[in-house]
């Protein structure tokens, strides 16, 4: 599977990507901690009391990075495999990999230390461009292939 050199290049990058995503996750757990606020009762009772279970606006903003993430990165594990068995220019796909991989990374921070708008929407964009080239790409080879 690895002598396919777009597939090695598409899951170097997917699998850069899921460790972010980790990380992300490990974020948020160390917010919640710092803020004490808790998503569950038996989590605020052993931090402090129930009155811990609650929201917190930097916990929030880790969630909608980590939702954000879900909304991008889940379609592109898609696309970026069925892009890869396509048989594209190696160069060219991993322009593609790459581009979003940047582009997801950079949302994220943007997202975590709130840079200046519009940082996070340029980056989302950016990341946006290799997944509908993908997209088209599939769409052109399924319909040429029918
Ligand atoms: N579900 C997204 C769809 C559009 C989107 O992903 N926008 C990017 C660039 S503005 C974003 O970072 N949205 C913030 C978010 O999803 O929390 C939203 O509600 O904003």
């Amino acid at each position: 599977m690895m002598e396919n050199e777009v597939f090695a290049s598409f899951t170097f990058y997917s699998t850069i990507l899921i460790i972010k995503m980790y990380v992300l996750a490990i974020i948020t757990g160390q917010v919640r901690l710092r803020k004490k606020a808790f998503a569950n009762p038996e989590d605020a009772l052993r931090n402090g009391g129930l009155q811990y279970c609650r929201e917190d606006p930097d916990v929030e903003r880790c969630r909608r990075a980590h939702r954000n993430d879900m909304e991008n990165i889940f379609p592109f594990l898609f696309l970026g495999a069925i892009y890869s068995l396509l048989d594209p220019n190696p160069t060219v796909a991993r322009i593609h990999f790459l581009i979003f991989c940047v582009g997801r990374i950079v949302h994220t921070v943007a997202y975590l230390l709130q840079l200046k708008a519009p940082t996070r929407s340029v980056a989302y964009s950016v990341a946006q461009l290799p997944c509908f080239s993908m997209a088209l790409q599939i769409l052109f080879a399924v319909i040429t292939h029918w």
